[in-house]
């Protein structure tokens, strides 16, 4: 496939299928569907606190979260846009309790999972947050086609509203971005065959949990700290992946004595920012296995994650292996 940078997103996806003579097409039209989607939010993101979508809603999610109003609207938008399409048999999100399926996808051959706005809580305060994505083969009539390995995504992506709004997915075939060009309507190839550096400089925790974490994960930060490794920490996973991936490094939000499985989720976050690392040449882990062999259990499940770059990643898993 000859992938020029500069070739819009929809063109692109279209090159990619033919990779694949038998393909339906179904997997094509249900990226471009993300892809307009996300055009919608970013519109609505460049616009926060111009028009009234900034702030919350007043009422707690199925994470017991308090929902921010960009939260409902981007998954409005979202749910109602891929489910018209007739192309998805169920849609789960973050922001619903149970997965949703569909009239319009009672033939649909795949399943769909969403953070629809990831790092919320920092939108008000004009910080970077994201959409993110995760593509599953029906297997089954009920849930049990969400429950599949990570390593059984057919895609997996997300979009950072950023100080510009770019696209990165895979859909196992390495990794590519896409920088949205407003004055075009489109996405734009401008970062191709991402490859995250074999070793980074940084590292991503929050680390006013230190006194809750375990020994063995104070004692890798306290080694990458004394080496001199400076710490960078938005609290959008997004942007601390987005970032991970192109600077290297390493990103965790490891298991504490309070969170005994961590804060973030396996379905719609953990496994496809996984999946995108581990396809540009990094490691993604839940400390003990690749988080693409864990077989998951609930929709909503939570996991311990750490991700980055392969020399960073194999430093952690022997310093924490040792403790
Ligand atoms: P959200 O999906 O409700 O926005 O929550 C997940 C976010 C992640 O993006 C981020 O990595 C994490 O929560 C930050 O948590 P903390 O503030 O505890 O460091
Ligand atoms: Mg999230």
């Amino acid at each position: 496939m000859k992938i020029d940078k500069g070739i819009d997103l929809s063109r692109f996806i279209l090159e990619e299928e033919k990779r694949y003579p038998k393909a339906s097409g179904t997997l094509s039209r249900i990226l471009i569907s993300i892809e307009n989607a996300t055009k919608i939010i970013s519109s609505h993101i460049r616009k926060a606190g111009l028009v009234d979508v900034l702030g919350k809603v007043g009422r707690i999610n199925v994470q017991g979260e308090e929902v921010q109003k960009l939260d409902e609207l981007a998954n409005n938008w979202l749910v109602e846009h891929l489910a018209s399409t007739g192309d998805f048999f169920a849609v789960v999100s973050e922001e619903m309790e149970k997965a949703f399926f569909p009239d319009e996808g009672k033939d649909g051959r795949y399943v769909i999972c969403l953070d629809p706005l990831d790092g919320s809580s920092n939108v008000d305060v004009n910080i970077s947050v994201g959409t993110i994505f995760s593509i599953y083969k029906r297997i089954s009539d009920d849930d049990a086609s969400f429950l599949q390995e990570g390593k059984k995504q057919v895609a997996a992506g997300y979009v950072i509203y950023g100080s510009s709004t770019m696209l990165v997915y895979s859909t196992g075939n390495g990794v590519n971005g896409f920088t949205l060009d407003p004055g075009v309507g489109s996405f734009i190839l401008s970062h191709p065959n991402i490859k995250i550096p074999e070793k980074g400089k940084i590292y991503a925790f929050n680390e006013s949990n230190y006194k809750k974490w375990s020994d063995n994960v104070k004692k890798y930060v306290d080694t990458v700290k004394d080496r001199g490794y400076t710490l960078r920490y938005v609290a959008s996973m997004i942007a601390d992946v987005h970032r991970t991936l192109l600077k290297g490094g390493i990103f965790a939000y490891p298991a504490d004595n309070v969170n005994k499985n961590g804060k973030i989720r396996l379905l719609y976050e953990a496994n496809p920012l996984g999946f995108l690392v581990t396809q540009a040449g990094g490691i993604a882990t839940n400390g003990k296995v690749s988080i693409l062999d864990v077989k998951p259990e609930s929709l909503h499940q939570r996991t311990p994650i750490f991700m980055g770059s392969r020399v960073d990643m194999e430093e952690f898993l022997a310093i924490t292996k040792e403790g």
